[in-house]
């Protein structure tokens, strides 16, 4: 189904390394003229100005079950993960469905640099610098037809490169979903990198889901299909766990786990002494999405 590559379009072309370089620059040339101006650090209206975790801490601590279960499996075997060429599938409620090579679904699509809060289900979180599309950019792309309701992602699931998979340790393949109002949400991001480089393998490559104000179990990643429907799509975790992992999953301190708080989090790589702090309601993004839950009972619909 995949296709090789013929737009002679490579990665370095969607994912600008050499741009996100140059207002890095700017932004520390302006940092060090403005001191006292923290909040210019921001690449945009939606990135956080907290500090970033190094590339390190993001590419060596990591949930990827598809490579074991240890936050160390992915960064140890995910490095023979073949991410080209790569297809993405559309179908279901769309205009335009197929089988779409990934620099075709993205050629054109504005990339951006987003500096997001991600917090893991399991109570531990990062500050991470994606690069990406928004998701309502692709789906505008594929036509969304009105009977849509909610967007499916399903991840890879290759057993010959993937030793969970080969294992079964999980239903694969991986799958998660959005409401649709949820998906078109601006800051829903489909990322293709980190730090201005190709997206890492461990992290998801060469496309994953990024949704920063939900637990990181919603944002898959190495997406190769995408499917509109007009009913709430099955989700791996909720699958598994329906009492622990809700299906919207909403970042929410009032809401714990049955088995841990949800109260606070451990932010890796904050040193030896810091790092504990206190999760804010939908991960800090509540401004921008809490009226897409006011008609909802959030610890009804966790
Ligand atoms: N396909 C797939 N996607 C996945 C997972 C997974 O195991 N498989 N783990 C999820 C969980 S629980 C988290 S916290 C994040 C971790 O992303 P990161 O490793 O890039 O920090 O990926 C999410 N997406
Ligand atoms: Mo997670």
């Amino acid at each position: 189904m995949a296709q090789r590559y013929n737009s002679g379009l490579g990665w370095a072309d969607v994912t600008p390394k050499a741009g996100w370089l140059n207002r890095r620059h700017l932004m520390m040339t302006m940092g060090a003229a403005l001191a006292a101006s923290p909040a210019l650090a921001a690449t945009g209206p939606y990135s956080t100005d907290e500090a970033p975790n190094s590339l390190e801490d993001i590419t060596s601590y990591n949930n990827f079950y598809e490579f074991g279960f240890d936050k160390t499996d992915p960064a140890a075997h995910a490095g023979k993960l073949t991410t080209s060429p790569w297809a993405v599938e559309v179908d279901g409620l769309v205009d335009r469905p197929g089988s779409y090579d990934l620099v075709d679904l993205l050629k054109g699509l504005p990339v951006e640099e987003r500096i997001y809060r991600f917090r893991c289900v399991e109570a531990w979180s990062m500050v991470i610098p994606w690069n990406g599309v928004q998701l309502s950019h692709v789906l505008d792309r594929v036509g969304v037809q009105p009977g849509a309701k909610f967007v499916q992602f399903t991840s890879l699931a290759r057993p010959e490169e993937m030793p969970g998979v080969k294992a079964g340790l999980l239903d694969w393949p991986y799958r998660e979903g959005l409401r649709m109002d949820e998906a078109m949400h601006p800051l829903t991001l489909l990322a293709t990198g980190i730090y201005g480089e190709p997206m890492p393998n461990q992290n998801g490559a060469p496309i994953r889901l990024v949704v920063p104000w939900k637990y990181g179990f919603k944002s898959a990643k190495s997406l190769v299909k995408i499917t509109l429907t007009d009913r709430m799509p099955y989700t791996t975790w909720n699958a598994l766990q329906p009492k622990e992992y809700g299906f919207y999953a909403n970042v929410n301190p009032e809401v714990d786990h049955p088995r841990w708080s949800q109260a606070s989090e451990r932010r890796i790589g904050a040193g030896l002494f810091a790092s504990r702090v206190d999760t804010q309601k939908f991960n800090g993004y509540g401004d921008l999405v809490a009226d897409l839950y006011k008609e909802q009972d959030l610890a009804r619909d966790y």
